[in-house]
C-alpha cells in the first residue's frame, strides 16, 4: 500500500473532523480496510466471519482533516445473548457517528440484486439513522474484469441514498485515496479529537487479549470459531535493562472438550500460540514480553449477559 498518498488531502483551507462508522455483513473486510487506513493493526482481522465483536476506533490523520473510524462487528441476526450484543455494538456505532461507510463484497456468488437483498435490513437500519452513507466495494482485487462490478453497482444504486460508491481493495490498498477524498467531504468542520501520534483509544490490555485471540482463530478456529474468548488478567513492568513487560491472559472456552483443544497434546497448540500472540505483541508495543496463557472453561458464557460479562464483555 502506498500509505502516504491517501493523506495528502484536498487542500481546501477548512479543517473537518468527524465519527465514521464502518459497518456491513460478517468478514465483508471492515477490520481489514480499519487497519490499512490507521497503518497497523487496531483490530484483528481473520477469514473466519464474525472475528471483530466490539466497537473499535482508529484514528486517521489527513493534511486537513482527522477521521475517526470506529469499527463494528459485522451485523447478522442470530438469537445467542454474544450475537444480540455485538449487533447491538454496531447499531449504536451508526447512531453515534456522522457517517456511515457500509461494505460490500465485490465478489462471490450472489450478483447484484441478491447480493443486495442479503443486506436489506443493514440498509434499512442505516436508512433509520438518518446518518449519510458512503457504500465501499471492497475485494476488487478478486475481480477479474472491472466491468463485472456495474451490476452490483446499480442494484445499491438504485433507491439508495449513497452520498458516492467507491470500490476499494482493503487488502492491497486501492481505492482508499478515492474512499478518504469521499469521507473528507463530507464530514462537518470540526477539532481535533485526537492528538496525531494517538492511533486508537483502546486501552493495550484490551488490545493485548485482541491479538492473542486473533493467534487462537489463526490456529483452532475451526473447531470453536464463537467459544472463545480472551481476558487480559495483569500487565506489569518487569525490571531490566530495556523496557520489558509481563503480561497474564485467561483465554475462556465453554466445554471441557475445547480447552483440551485449545491447550492440545503436550500444550503443543497453546504454546504455538503463545509464541505467535507474544510476537505480534511485542511489535506492538515495541518492547519485549513475556506472556502468560491461561485456559479456563465458562460454561456456556456465550448465551447469557452474565455470562459475557464474566468473560470482559461489557456494554458501553
Ligand atoms: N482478497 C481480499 N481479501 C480481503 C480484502 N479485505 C479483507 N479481506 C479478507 O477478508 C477476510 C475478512 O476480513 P475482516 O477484515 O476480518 O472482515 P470483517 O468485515 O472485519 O469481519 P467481521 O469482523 O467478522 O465482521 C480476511 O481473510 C481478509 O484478509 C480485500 O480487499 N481483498
Ligand atoms: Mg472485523
Amino acid at each position: 500500500m502506498s500509505s502516504n498518498d491517501f493523506r495528502d488531502g484536498q487542500g481546501t483551507g477548512e479543517f473537518r473532523s468527524g465519527f465514521v462508522a464502518l459497518v456491513g455483513r460478517p468478514n465483508v473486510g471492515k477490520s481489514t480496510l480499519m487497519n490499512s487506513l490507521v497503518g497497523q493493526t487496531v483490530s484483528i482481522a481473520t477469514r473466519r466471519p464474525q472475528t471483530t465483536r466490539t466497537r473499535i476506533r482508529g484514528v486517521v490523520n489527513i493534511e486537513n482533516a482527522q477521521i475517526v473510524f470506529v469499527d463494528t462487528p459485522g451485523m447478522h441476526e442470530k438469537e445467542k445473548a454474544l450475537n444480540r450484543f455485538m449487533l447491538e455494538e454496531a447499531r449504536s456505532a451508526i447512531g453515534d457517528v456522522d457517517l456511515v461507510v457500509m461494505l460490500v463484497e465485490a465478489h462471490g456468488k450472489a450478483k447484484g440484486d441478491a447480493v443486495k437483498d442479503e443486506d436489506s435490513w443493514i440498509l434499512e437500519e442505516i436508512a433509520k439513522s438518518a446518518k449519510p452513507c458512503v457504500l465501499a466495494v471492497n475485494k476488487i482485487d478478486r475481480v477479474k474484469k472491472k466491468d463485472e462490478l456495474l451490476p452490483l453497482l446499480a442494484s445499491y444504486s438504485q433507491g439508495e441514498n449513497f452520498k458516492e460508491m467507491v470500490p476499494i481493495s482493503a487488502l492491497k490498498g486501492d481505492g482508499l485515496k478515492e474512499l478518504t477524498r469521499a469521507i473528507e467531504k463530507l464530514l462537518p468542520q470540526g477539532p481535533k479529537f485526537f492528538p496525531e501520534d494517538m492511533v486508537t483509544d483502546q486501552p493495550e490490555r484490551l488490545l493485548v487479549a485482541e491479538l492473542v485471540r486473533e493467534q487462537a482463530i489463526v490456529r483452532v478456529g475451526q473447531e470453536l470459531p464463537y467459544s472463545l474468548a480472551v481476558e487480559t488478567e495483569s500487565f506489569k513492568d518487569l525490571p531490566g535493562k530495556s523496557p520489558f513487560v509481563g503480561i497474564s491472559a485467561v483465554l475462556y472456552v465453554e466445554r471441557d472438550s475445547q480447552k483440551g483443544i485449545l491447550i492440545g497434546k503436550k500444550g503443543k497448540m497453546l504454546k504455538e500460540i503463545g509464541s505467535a500472540s507474544r510476537r505480534s505483541i511485542e511489535r506492538m508495543l515495541n518492547c519485549r514480553v513475556h506472556l502468560d496463557l491461561r485456559v479456563k472453561v465458562a460454561r456456556k458464557w456465550s448465551q447469557t449477559m452474565g455470562g459475557l460479562r464474566r468473560v470482559g464483555y461489557e456494554k458501553k
